[in-house]
């Protein structure tokens, strides 16, 4: 076969990301009516705000905005996280980022796989949120055996998925009938089972240790516990799920509202409670319930420089600290806007100061002149109207909020803290590879937009 009848991993990812959106909402029908609001706001925004419009479609972002969305899984064993980072080059997603979450009582590290070039990204940026269950956190050592047994029996991959990632790999693609079946076999390994398997007694114990391990451990796989569209508006968007009966959750997480967004801002609504059947442990199948699926939505604004993203994290910090439980209680909307007046809030500064990256292009009348363009320095061809500078978009995730979600939707009062630290390491190992460092290649892509205007 020549590689020229492979299909594009760009195409397959999204296909992929267009059964997964399918699917979940099949499973979670108010993911749907999230989809259609988020949609209708945005088609707003784009009218209200012609030069968003504009820079939008300059940056081959309007194209992919409607279909953009981020999901999330979690899974329990090293093998299983090494197979889906197999499973996820087929389609260019590569682990991005590196994210502890233990700080924050969370029992788990993680990264996102997505894909890392501009044109990529372009096409379609699905992203996944992958989590990776920290065993060794559980303090019992009885349950934790168990629970490393319990994993070690299930198979979170169909046959055909496993040979079909192995022919990718060997024959540096797939045809398109092998395309089509791989996103069909690797759709079901993020399926919701409502059916667990331990018994009941087994998943309480699990579930006291920390809801997220009996999520990870008790069920056939990694279901999939979130979708992401990408709101042009997020504070819109949130007064509108308000508005239809969605229990958006109070606080927005990540930056206050700005002229000029930056990073992320995400809400979310509450997870749903779903019926499981748990099997009979000795005693009698038990019908019972979890919940673990919930929606979210969010906004995305400039990708910060390493010193854009000391001074974001600082601002947040202090937003809170300032507050008496530490965190996001009380007037936490104006102690984060108060805090955020130290940051910079028009294109210009943010990069002049080296904030943000940012997307470099000739001007018309920059293309009518282009040595003279050529010759200035990018701030002095800024300055003459040759080249014209628009925000990168940032791709990834803050782990901050990251914290806030899973524990608003894990029922709130759940507040634990977990002695132990970032362990990158031992997460690459389980991994099996290196988790790419996201400045370095938002600094790519605006070097080469730089690079691009000497023709
Ligand atoms: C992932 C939570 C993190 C985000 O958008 O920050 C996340 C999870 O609950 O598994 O999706
Ligand atoms: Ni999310």
């Amino acid at each position: 076969m020549t590689p020229n009848a492979f299909v594009v991993p760009d195409q397959i990812r999204a296909r992929f990301a267009q059964a997964m959106s399918d699917m979940y909402r099949d499973e979670v029908p108010l993911y749907g009516q999230l989809m259609e609001l988020v949609a209708q706001i945005n088609a707003d925004t784009l009218a209200a705000d012609p030069p968003l419009a504009a820079q939008l479609a300059r940056n081959d972002e309007r194209q992919r905005l409607d279909q953009e969305r981020h999901g999330a899984i979690r899974v329990g064993t090293a093998q299983e996280l090494s197979t889906l980072r197999r499973l996820f080059a087929v389609m260019d997603m590569l682990p991005v980022g590196y994210y502890d979450l233990s700080v924050a009582g969370v029992p788990v590290h993680s990264t996102a796989f997505r894909p890392v070039d501009a044109a990529s990204l372009a096409r379609n940026p699905f992203r996944v949120f992958t989590s990776l269950l920290r065993l060794e956190l559980i303090e019992d050592v009885a349950l934790r055996e168990r629970a490393a047994q319990i994993l070690a029996q299930r198979q979170i991959f169909s046959d055909a998925a496993l040979a079909l990632i192995e022919r990718a790999e060997r024959e540096g693609g797939l045809g398109e009938a092998d395309a089509s079946r791989f996103v069909a076999e690797a759709l079901e390994t993020f399926r919701w089972h409502s059916d667990a398997t331990v018994p009941l007694p087994t998943y309480q114990a699990l579930n006291d240790a920390h809801r997220l391990i009996a999520d990870v451990v008790c069920f056939h796989g990694p279901h999939i516990n979130h979708l992401t569209p990408r709101t042009l508006d997020i504070d819109a968007a949130q007064g509108e799920m308000q508005r239809r009966g969605m229990s958006a959750k109070a606080v927005i997480e990540g930056p206050p509202r700005r002229r000029c967004p930056i990073l992320l801002r995400q809400t979310s609504f509450k997870a749903l409670e779903e019926a499981v059947r748990f099997p009979a442990g000795g005693g009698v199948a038990e019908a019972g319930s979890h919940t673990a699926r919930f929606g979210e939505i969010e906004q995305r604004g400039l990708a910060l420089t390493p010193k854009g993203r000391a001074l974001y994290d600082n601002l947040l910090a202090q937003a809170r600290e300032a507050g008496d439980a530490g965190s996001t209680g009380g007037d936490y909307g104006s102690r984060l806007e108060a805090a955020f007046a130290g940051f910079p809030d028009d294109y210009e500064t943010l990069r002049r100061e080296g904030l943000g990256y940012f997307r470099y292009r000739l001007t018309e009348a920059g293309r009518a002149d282009p040595e003279n363009a050529g010759q200035l320095s990018p701030d002095a061809a800024i300055d003459a109207g040759l080249i014209s500078a628009d925000p990168i978009v940032y791709e990834d995730f803050l782990p901050v909020s990251a914290a806030g979600i899973f524990q608003s939707n894990l029922g709130g009062s759940e507040q634990r803290a977990y002695t132990a630290h970032a362990n990158r390491d031992a997460f690459e190992q389980a991994l099996g590879s290196r988790c790419r460092d996201e400045f370095a290649i938002y600094a790519a892509i605006e070097r080469d937009s730089l690079a691009d205007l000497e023709g």
